[in-house]
């Protein structure tokens, strides 16, 4: 099968001698699910426009972006599982807003979240991005909805699509080794002349 290309690291760092996987910036064809709390909706409900400006903004179909919600983000993990065991998606989009002031078990409700989102990210069957702000107040968290500091919706949404197309790539060429014929030792003549 022909090898991937050798280039250099889009983000422009030194020479490569090997191949090179990295993944594209293209959804298109591609479904992503994004998984949302409710919990401080209304900095949920800004990343949630982010991820899915971005998805659009990719080449992704409307119809192939599905919005999962569950109340708070200690169940995004449960929730993502669900939604990768359908096997429907090329990627999912975990969101929430953990707000320190809010809750005393703040550094509870982070950890769940991001050890679950995790574990099921490092399955590697499926790309998984983790958008679920951590923030001491909700000034930090509305900088990260889309005011000054970018919405890390959209930076998620765009984690997922370059995972996908980086996983996609790796699959199509494990399908393609296999298809390699194995190369086949001829067998030995069965009718060698006896020894007298
Ligand atoms: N869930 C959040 O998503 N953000 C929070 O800030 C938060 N606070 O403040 O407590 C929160 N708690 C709820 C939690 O995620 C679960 O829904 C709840 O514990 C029930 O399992």
């Amino acid at each position: 099968m022909s090898r991937p290309e050798t280039k250099a690291s889009s983000y422009g760092g030194a020479e490569h001698d090997g191949p090179v996987h990295e993944g594209g910036l293209s959804g298109n064809g591609r479904r992503f699910a994004i998984v949302a709390a409710r919990f401080n909706d209304f900095i949920v409900e800004k990343l949630i426009d982010g991820a899915r400006a971005a998805l659009r903004r990719a080449g992704v179909g409307q119809e192939d972006i599905e919005l999962f919600r569950c109340p708070g983000a200690m169940e995004i993990p449960g929730l993502a599982r669900k939604v990768a065991d359908t096997s429907k998606f090329d990627g999912i989009i975990c969101l929430g807003a953990v707000i320190r002031g809010a809750t005393p078990h703040f550094d509870l409700v982070v950890r769940e979240a991001a050890s679950g989102v995790g574990a099921l990210a490092a399955e590697g069957k499926i790309a998984v991005a983790f958008g679920v702000l951590a923030c001491d107040n909700i000034e930090q968290a509305v900088e990260r909805a889309g005011a000054k500091a970018g919405n890390r919706g959209a930076d998620a949404a765009m984690v997922a699509v370059e995972m996908a197309d980086l996983y996609a790539h790796i699959e199509a060429e494990k399908k393609a080794e296999a298809a390699v014929p194995v190369s086949v030792v001829p067998a030995p003549p069965t009718d060698l002349p006896r020894r007298k």
